[in-house]
């Protein structure tokens, strides 16, 4: 089936905020009594902001009342948001700008599938608001990555079957829910980790539309 759409994760395919993500949650962390690495980092990429929490605490051994946890949450937001409000142009990430003009070129339609509630805020920021066809993000899902339903949306609001669309992910939960969704995915990032992808290369800077388009159709 021809391909017709390209989907895009936010952070680490777009831009790097998945380090400001890091430093936030680490801060609570360290606050708490105890750290999280770079290594378990990994495993909170494309997933809720309320999961990431309960994993961390879980890695803390710590049990909260769903108060204290929302409180926890939103001061984390808050230190993110401090991180990302510095955010410019010059934080897209290599090879994004003329990786999407070919992507323009070739008449495909495009769509922003982020789990982050703070999606449009960072697009605004990096002057890149209208670049999408279609934004689903973290308000308009019920189910965080690796449910399908961040993609499956933003296949449907493009009006394209899963079958017709590519994925972009930097993430071992976004590679999943990509496949779940019935779609090709292709992973940024290091073979080892996405094991899943049907093709990885190491960000968008190492690619061009026609090598996915003849890889994926
Ligand atoms: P927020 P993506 C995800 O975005 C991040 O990878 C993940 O680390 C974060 O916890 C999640 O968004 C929620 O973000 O707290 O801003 O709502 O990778 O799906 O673009
Ligand atoms: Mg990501």
């Amino acid at each position: 089936m021809p391909i017709r759409a390209f989907l895009f994760d936010l952070d680490g395919v777009i831009v790097d905020t998945a380090i400001y993500h890091y430093q936030a949650w680490k801060r609570l962390a360290n606050e708490l009594g105890f750290d999280i690495s770079e290594e378990f980092n990994e495993q909170l990429k494309g997933v809720s902001r309320m999961d990431s929490l309960d994993l961390i605490l879980a890695h803390g051994g710590l049990t909260l009342s769903d108060e204290k946890k929302n409180e926890l949450a939103a001061q984390k937001n808050q230190w993110y948001l401090e991180l990302v409000s510095r955010m410019t142009s010059d934080d897209i990430l290599p090879g994004v700008a003329t990786f999407f003009s070919q992507v323009r070129k070739a008449g495909l339609q495009t769509a922003l599938g982020s789990v982050s509630k703070n999606a449009p805020l960072i697009l605004e920021r990096i002057g890149m608001a209208d670049a999408f066809d279609a934004i689903i993000d973290g308000t308009k899902i019920t189910k965080g990555k690796p449910d399908p339903e961040v993609f499956t949306k933003g296949a449907a609001e493009l009006e394209v079957s899963p079958a017709e669309c590519v994925v972009f992910e930097d993430a071992v939960a976004g590679v999943e829910a990509g496949k779940r969704g019935g779609m090709f995915v292709v992973g940024l990032g290091s073979p080892d980790v996405l094991t899943q992808a049907d093709l990885v290369a190491p960000s968008l800077n190492d690619l061009t539309v026609d090598q996915v388009l003849t890889k994926a159709q």
